[in-house]
């Protein structure tokens, strides 16, 4: 098995779950413990719990995709300061995503989950799609210059960011600019490509039902995105910034895809 370093850290094979529908609960959590993932990552959290959008909010397509409207369902970023360090029975690395409101719900939890000596580094998540009346952060880049220059102030861990897919070369240079002025340890490519639409012929309506079907769309729909996302922005940043791919990763082919493209 090729193992892999990563945020200073030695992975005993270079797959972990993304942070995504199943790592919310104690239960999936330990699921993951329990697998052959080298390491885990928790559901992007809020300062306070949520229950998040109404269902069917999360549905399989075909060609292995998926379409979600989750909302950010997760317990609040205190249950998971308690639950990181019950995960260290899994003897892996644990990696806690935040996913704050706003710029003062980042630094606070930042700032507090800095000091749970057992949790190994922070990704913050830029990219959410399905928050209703919440713009994707990555993609407004003053807002995301004023919250990296924020957290990376406060936060003691290594510092990820979960970017959203993007399409332009011109974002992806901007983008890159922008984290390669930071302190940013890694990046995460990509999140779901957002608001996509899917209909059910036979029932003549949308699968989901958060804001009228839209949705992030997932899986193997989304590789091409997720690998040209991981090539260029391993291009563009400082070669010390590391890149974890996410999307569409199924087999040994795909995760190998996404190792000449340039992930660690
Ligand atoms: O919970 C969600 O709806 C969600 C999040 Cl936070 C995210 O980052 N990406 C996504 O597709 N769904």
């Amino acid at each position: 098995m090729i193992k892999t370093r990563f945020a200073g850290i030695n992975f005993e094979n270079p797959f972990f779950n993304a942070s995504g529908p199943h790592c919310t609960t104690k239960e999936e959590l330990d699921i993951l413990g329990q697998s052959k993932a080298a390491a885990v990552m928790t559901k992007s959290c809020t300062l306070e719990p949520r229950e998040g959008n109404p269902s069917p909010r999360y549905v399989d397509i075909t060609n292995n995709s998926s379409i979600n409207s989750m909302g950010l369902p997760n317990l609040g970023y205190k249950e998971y300061m308690k639950l990181i360090p019950e995960l260290t029975v899994h003897n892996k690395p644990i990696f806690s995503s935040v996913s704050g409101m706003k710029i003062e719900d980042n630094i606070q939890m930042i700032s507090e989950l800095s000091d749970v000596k057992e949790l190994d580094a922070i990704e913050l998540n830029l990219s959410c799609p399905n928050v209703v009346g919440k713009p994707q952060v990555g993609y407004d880049f003053q807002q995301s210059v004023e919250v990296i220059q924020e957290v990376q102030k406060i936060c003691k861990k290594p510092l990820g960011l979960k970017l959203p897919p993007y399409f332009d070369f011109v974002h992806f240079e901007t983008m890159a600019k922008i984290i390669n002025q930071s302190r940013v340890n890694f990046v995460t490519c990509i999140n779901s490509l957002g608001n996509g639409l899917v209909i059910d012929i036979a029932k003549e309506q949308v699968v989901i039902k958060p804001k009228g079907g839209f949705g992030g769309m997932g899986g193997k729909l989304v590789k091409p995105f997720g690998l040209s996302n991981v090539r260029k922005f391993r291009e563009l940043l400082k070669p010390e910034i590391q890149v974890i791919g996410c999307g569409g990763i199924f087999s040994g082919i795909d995760a190998f895809e996404y190792i000449l493209a340039g992930a660690d």
